[in-house]
């Protein structure tokens, strides 16, 4: 399509379909640039721009034939107050192929203007101060999140409150800073001062709370991925009848043949807003002579070490059989003997040392129906009971693994942040090193605008385009 007037400007105005692919009720196309407004005159038909962010019916025309291509609503948002910080407007429309297509051609057809490419309106707004780093990766995050608590964590980063707990950061070092550069210009002494000693001080208590944050890390890191979920145990116990129930179809063959499942199924669950994703495993027993099922069984054993939280299967009554043996023996005891015999004593180790988290769970609980033990989790995948309390002691597993998102405590949830934060304690830690080696204050205040720089590089003061690029291009076109 020919361009109407050619013009030049130093920077493009950019247009993309925000709303999804394919036929829709309402579509919405952006526009942003500093042309922005002549979307509005070609297609808009305005002669004068309209009230700022106020909604308009206007019949919108393909402006090289002055075709009526949809009746529709438009708006105007002028820089800076638009998402992009820059003149914008945008078009709903009725959401057909033909209506968009029009729509996207007829911008095409104004000079200057251009589709817009993955995450460029968030792109623009970073570099317009709209938003920070962590800001822009809490949106990609709220248009990738599938569970409400997902959702939550997401939605505060990107109203900025982890950003804001690391620029809170960022002012304390700077704060300190600046009292150790006074400290060199004024003082002479070769013994600690009051002062110094105060600054030291306050320097080791922020570099323990930003130890202690990238500990938790991991919880954040697990919720923006979901929770790994395995369930184990010997064959024949009813782990495929559980997962059937857990995703509520019947996605695994159960039959009462000991060795059924081979291959791991996995399914995307969501359990009370969190996500999980939950695999169900071959049965294992000591040795097989079926290769089919001993890579089964290998399959299993990988999930199980890469897994965040393990549901271990057992048999109800032969729990009970074991306990009528040892009757001074408790379910943990249980558990070793059960995970020994599975050939996973490291998974109990690990479990014992609160790396692995395991949730016990006795299946068949209808064949002894009397046996109600205290503390022991007992389901019946054949009546469903049981199921309930299952569902909520998995809930309270699910808070401890990935926290609880809230505007006054958010965890830290990517590579990126956990590099730049061990970065920054690292300087941290060689600061209150050279402290005991009373070393000189000008390099001791060298580590802390060291320290300091490596924050501003997580909220993105300083970035170089190569990181840029690669969290933009987590975002789709139009946003
Ligand atoms: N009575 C009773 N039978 C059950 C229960 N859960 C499962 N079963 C039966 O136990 C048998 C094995 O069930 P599966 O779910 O295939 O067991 P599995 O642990 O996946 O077995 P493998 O895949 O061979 O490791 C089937 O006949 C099920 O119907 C239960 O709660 N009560
Ligand atoms: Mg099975």
């Amino acid at each position: 399509m020919m361009k109407i007037i050619q013009r030049f400007h130093s920077k493009s105005t950019i247009y993309a379909l925000s709303s999804g692919q394919g036929k829709c009720g309402v579509a919405v196309i952006r526009i942003t640039g500093p042309r922005a407004e002549d979307a509005l005159r070609y297609i808009g038909g305005f002669k004068h721009l309209p009230e700022p962010r106020q909604v308009l019916l206007k019949s919108l025309r393909n402006p090289t034939n002055g075709d009526i291509i949809d009746k529709g609503l438009v708006l105007w948002f002028p820089g800076p107050k638009s998402f992009t910080g820059e003149d914008s407007c945008e078009f709903q429309v009725h959401g057909s192929v033909a209506v968009i297509n029009g729509i996207l051609n007829s911008l095409n057809a104004i000079p200057s203007f251009r589709i817009a490419e993955p995450g460029e309106f968030t792109k623009r707004a970073f570099y317009n101060g709209k938003l920070n780093l962590t800001e822009v990766e809490g949106l990609a995050d709220l248009l990738n999140a599938t569970t409400e608590i997902q959702r939550k964590q997401a939605f505060l980063q990107s109203q900025g409150f982890l950003s804001k707990i690391y620029c809170q950061w960022k002012e304390e070092l700077s704060h300190h800073l600046a009292h150790l550069e006074a400290i060199i210009d004024f003082e002479e002494s070769e013994h600690l001062s009051t002062e110094e000693h105060h600054v030291f001080k306050n320097v080791i208590e922020l570099r323990n709370k930003i130890k202690k944050h990238i500990f938790e890390g991991r919880k954040g890191e697990i919720l923006r991925e979901g929770v790994k979920t395995v369930v184990l145990g010997k064959p024949n116990v009813g782990k495929s009848s559980f997962f059937n129930i857990m995703c509520g179809r019947p996605a695994a063959i159960v039959t009462p043949i000991s060795g059924t499942t081979r291959d791991v199924i996995q399914v995307e669950l969501d359990i009370s807003g969190y996500p999980v994703l939950l695999a169900d495993t071959a049965g294992l027993r000591d040795h097989s002579f079926d290769p089919v099922e001993t890579e089964g069984m290998k399959r299993a054993i990988d999930q199980v070490d890469n897994a965040d939280l393990v549901i271990l299967m057992m048999v109800a009554q032969e729990y009970s059989l074991w306990i009528e043996v040892n009757p001074s023996a408790s379910l943990e005891d249980y558990m070793k003997t059960y995970l020994e015999f599975l050939g996973l004593e490291r998974v109990f180790s690990s479990y014992k040392q609160n790396k692995k988290h395991i949730i016990p769970v006795m299946n068949k609980i209808d064949l002894c129906p009397n046996e109600n033990k205290d503390g022991v989790l007992s389901v019946s995948c054949i009546n469903g009971d049981g199921i309930d309390n299952f569902i909520d002691c998995m809930t309270l597993k699910l808070k401890e693994i990935c926290g609880e998102p809230t505007k006054e405590h958010l965890c830290m949830n990517k590579a990126r942040h956990q590099k730049h934060l061990e970065d920054c304690l690292n300087e941290l830690d060689n600061f209150q090193i050279r402290t005991e080696e009373n070393i000189d204050l000008v390099i001791l205040a060298e580590h802390l605008r060291r320290a300091s720089n490596h924050l501003g590089r997580l909220v993105g003061l300083t970035s170089t385009d190569q990181i840029l690029d690669v969290i933009f291009r987590d975002f789709c076109i139009g946003k």
